[in-house]
């Protein structure tokens, strides 16, 4: 069949809009029509050739939402007519991650799927009879893809897709951050660095668990009304400070240092304020940001001796097939806000504006309905 897509041919140029090939569900594979995608900082990232992983040309989009319109061979979990969430991050429920209980990073596909191909080793896609890669196992700037089985949730019918798209990456890792990596305790000081669609997730998660202080530190000041309409109680706008002076206010405010911290720029150095100023003794910081090739953390291992823990999250811990169906049931039962967050409702032509928007540090969300 034909697809409309938005192809990423190469690194640092605009999406182009094109008609693709794209070939039928294989077995254990399903066809979707994605009727709406978020774009997600990690897609401008791997389309500014940030990503050691990157691929061209390739159909960005990992944060979508959509109805099962096939279903290959073998396929049992879902039928036509389903509504879904793709998922970034499956859930096989065979293999030694997802058996562990420890972890929610299956690996029954990643080999594959970081190299851009379907689980049998090929590409569904292809543009006059050239194969076009796959990204994040999702591709969801293409208005149908193929994926796996094991990689898409569920959802009930009533959600609304320009929403819930929102569920497949943004909201889940922020709030899955909270609730799953974290495990934030009622009371706690919660700092949280960078406000933009991962971040101020972070902040409701917070809020919705009972955290006493949340404090937010952005160098855009436009971030400090956003970060109090979810539950943030305190603003940082750290332009121009000093990691030293960053940690030193930062101190005053969580009497000590904080008992969670999360970074959600992807800067490595914000990474390393975010470690420090976790109190000393039990504090934790939670690395969600993703940084670009090359770049390293570092710290005093001291930090580390003196009780602070470093920790990483991917998709906020969330084990896909099973938690997103009830993270969209908190955001339909009003738990969790989405909808004042999606900033900029745009068509497939308009999808290099979003792009712009998220670098201009104008939109929170902008979704490209299909
Ligand atoms: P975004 O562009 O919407 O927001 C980033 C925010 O960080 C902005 O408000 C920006 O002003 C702020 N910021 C930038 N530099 C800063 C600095 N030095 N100090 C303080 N604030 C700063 O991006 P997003 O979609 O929210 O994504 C945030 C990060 O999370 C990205 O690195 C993205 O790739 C990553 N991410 C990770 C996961 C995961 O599973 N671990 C999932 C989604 C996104
Ligand atoms: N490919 C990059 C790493 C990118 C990365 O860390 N991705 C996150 C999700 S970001 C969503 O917006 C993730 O889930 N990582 C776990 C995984 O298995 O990819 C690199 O550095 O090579
Ligand atoms: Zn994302």
């Amino acid at each position: 069949m034909k697809t409309r897509a938005a192809v990423a041919f190469e690194a640092k140029k605009p999406l182009e809009i094109v008609e693709l090939d794209l070939e039928g569900p294989k077995a254990g594979e399903v066809l979707v029509e994605i009727m709406a995608t978020g774009i997600c900082h990690t897609d401008a990232y791997t389309l500014d050739g940030l990503d050691s992983e990157g691929l061209f040309p390739s159909v960005l989009g990992h944060e979508g939402a959509g109805i099962v319109r096939e279903v290959g061979a073998g396929v049992e979990s879902v039928k036509p007519g389903d509504h879904v969430i793709p998922l970034y991050t499956p859930e096989c429920r065979q293999c030694k991650s997802c058996l562990s209980q420890k972890t929610n990073l299956c690996t029954a596909i990643r080999g594959t799927q970081g190299k851009g191909l379907m689980p049998d080793g090929t590409s569904r896609f292809s543009y006059k009879g050239q194969p076009i890669y796959h990204y994040m196992g999702c591709s969801t700037f293409s208005n149908f893809t193929v994926l796996p089985e094991i990689a898409v949730a569920k959802i009930r019918e009533d959600a609304p897709f320009q929403t819930s798209c929102y569920i497949g990456c943004g909201v889940t890792t922020g709030v899955g951050a909270v609730v799953n990596t974290a495990k934030v305790e009622p009371g706690s000081n919660v700092v949280v660095f960078g406000l933009g669609g991962i971040g101020l997730n972070v902040i409701q998660g917070a809020k919705m668990v009972g955290a006493n202080r949340i404090i937010g530190v952005d160098i855009n000041p436009d971030r400090e009304e956003w970060g109090r309409r979810f539950g943030m109680t305190h603003f940082l706008n750290s332009k121009g400070m000093s990691r030293e002076e960053t940690i030193a206010k930062l101190n005053e405010l969580t009497d000590g240092g904080a008992d969670y911290s999360f970074d959600a720029t992807g800067n490595t150095e914000v990474m390393r304020t975010a470690l420090e100023c976790a109190h000393r003794g039990w504090g934790e910081s939670i690395v969600i940001g993703v940084a670009e090739a090359g770049k390293e953390i570092s710290t005093r291992p001291f930090q580390l001796v003196t009780g602070r823990v470093w920790k990483g999250t991917a998709f906020g811990g969330a084990r896909g097939r099973t938690d997103v169906p009830k993270i969209v049931d908190w955001y339909m039962d009003g738990k969790i806000a989405i909808d004042p967050m999606i900033t900029h409702v745009l068509s497939l032509e308009e999808i290099n504006k979003g792009f712009d928007l998220m670098h201009a540090g104008e939109s929170i969300r902008s979704v490209v309905v299909y």
